[in-house]
């Protein structure tokens, strides 16, 4: 289902969706032809979980995200140039290029600290909520986590922790094994996590839980309002776990384009997609469902959403003038912001 937002509002979400998409797309043809720029992860097949996520908070709300962050930095606003800039280690990414893909961070946008170590944003988040209460502000705080984060003990402390204390943040649980390891293993990682249900280790600390389809963006903001106005009425945390498919070009090590880049046709003339992702676009891809949410109640027609995305591709060609364009920091601002000082 569409959110329960204004029809502009629907179509702003869209298209920031769509950036995530095609700014990533990009990436990944930057990162084959060159030059390296280290390992990354990307987003795509998980934008209508984080952008729907963010549009539920207000822009004082602090996100913490993961390994997996562009979609959060580029659904809160952040410029596609200075994120793209930051992933290839130039001088002027967002962070000067000093944080890369996995720690680049926007605090002035709210989000400020992305980590790879999985788990290692959990107890931040919550800390971050439990600051911003003893000080009197109305925030609240979001730990971005994947079902792998589930296995860490700083998971299992931090819902315990925050249980007790009515912390006001929300556990954004981003389930990504639906079909690959899940059907096999019956539904989650069995390899590493015992409950057979994820929210029940949420459950068994006295948490609200959410468990949600991912591909469902009116689901995941409506999970992610009631958490918010949960957290914002002294009520504490909420545990949402929001489930989909691993994207195929995910699955390998490094990430590539099996088939290409999407096409938005994909999402009424099903029988044009490459047949490996065929299945994929048809059930699994939240982005071409939200599209044809968007044409069934007759908010869009199909050529203005082929507007959409020409606008949109354009301005992520931009980015990556940009990005290219821009320098690597001089050697000897190696040390520049890497120690506090008070
Ligand atoms: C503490 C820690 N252990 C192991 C790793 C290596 N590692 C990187 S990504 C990953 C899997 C993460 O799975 P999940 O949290 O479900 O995120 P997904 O990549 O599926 O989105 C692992 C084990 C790490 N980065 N940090
Ligand atoms: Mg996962």
């Amino acid at each position: 289902m569409l959110p329960d937002l204004a029809p502009a509002e629907l179509i702003s979400l869209f298209r920031r969706m769509l950036l995530v998409r095609r700014w990533e797309e990009r990436l990944i043809q930057l990162a084959a032809e060159g030059p390296s720029f280290g390992h990354y992860h990307v987003y795509i097949g998980q934008e209508t979980i984080g952008v729907p996520a963010l549009w539920a908070l207000r822009s004082t709300d602090v996100v913490f995200p993961t390994h997996r962050n562009h979609g959060y930095l580029l659904g809160r606003g952040a410029d596609p140039g200075r994120l793209l800039a930051e992933v290839l280690g130039k001088a002027t990414g967002l962070n000067g290029g000093k944080g890369g893909t996995l720690h680049a961070s926007a605090p002035e946008l709210g989000i400020p600290h992305t980590s790879a170590i999985v788990g290692g944003v959990i107890p931040i988040a919550a800390g971050a909520a439990l600051a911003a209460r003893i000080k009197g502000r109305d925030q609240v705080s979001v730990a971005v986590f994947g079902d792998g984060a589930m296995e860490e003990g700083a998971a299992f402390e931090t819902f315990n922790t925050a249980a007790l204390w009515r912390v006001p943040v929300i556990f954004l649980c981003e389930n990504n094994t639906r079909d690959a390891l899940g059907a096999a293993a019956g539904g989650y990682p069995a390899s590493i996590i015992a409950a057979a249900d994820l929210c029940d280790i949420a459950r068994s600390v006295g948490l609200p839980t959410a468990a949600v389809d991912g591909t469902d963006a009116g689901a995941v903001f409506a999970a992610m309002r009631q958490g918010a106005v949960r957290a914002r009425g002294g009520d504490g945390p909420t545990f949402v776990e929001a489930v989909v498919s691993r994207w195929p070009g995910s699955s390998p090590l490094w990430p590539e384009l099996p088939a290409g880049r999407t096409e938005l046709r994909y999402a009424w003339a099903p029988q044009e997609a490459p047949e490996r992702l065929a299945l994929w676009y048809a059930e699994r891809d939240g982005l071409l469902r939200y599209v044809r949410e968007l044409l069934d109640a007759s908010l869009a027609t199909r050529e203005e959403l082929a507007r959409i995305d020409s606008e949109v591709r354009a301005a992520v060609e931009q980015a990556v003038r940009f990005a290219t364009d821009s320098a690597y920091p001089p050697a000897d601002a190696a040390y520049d912001n890497v120690f506090a000082s008070s």
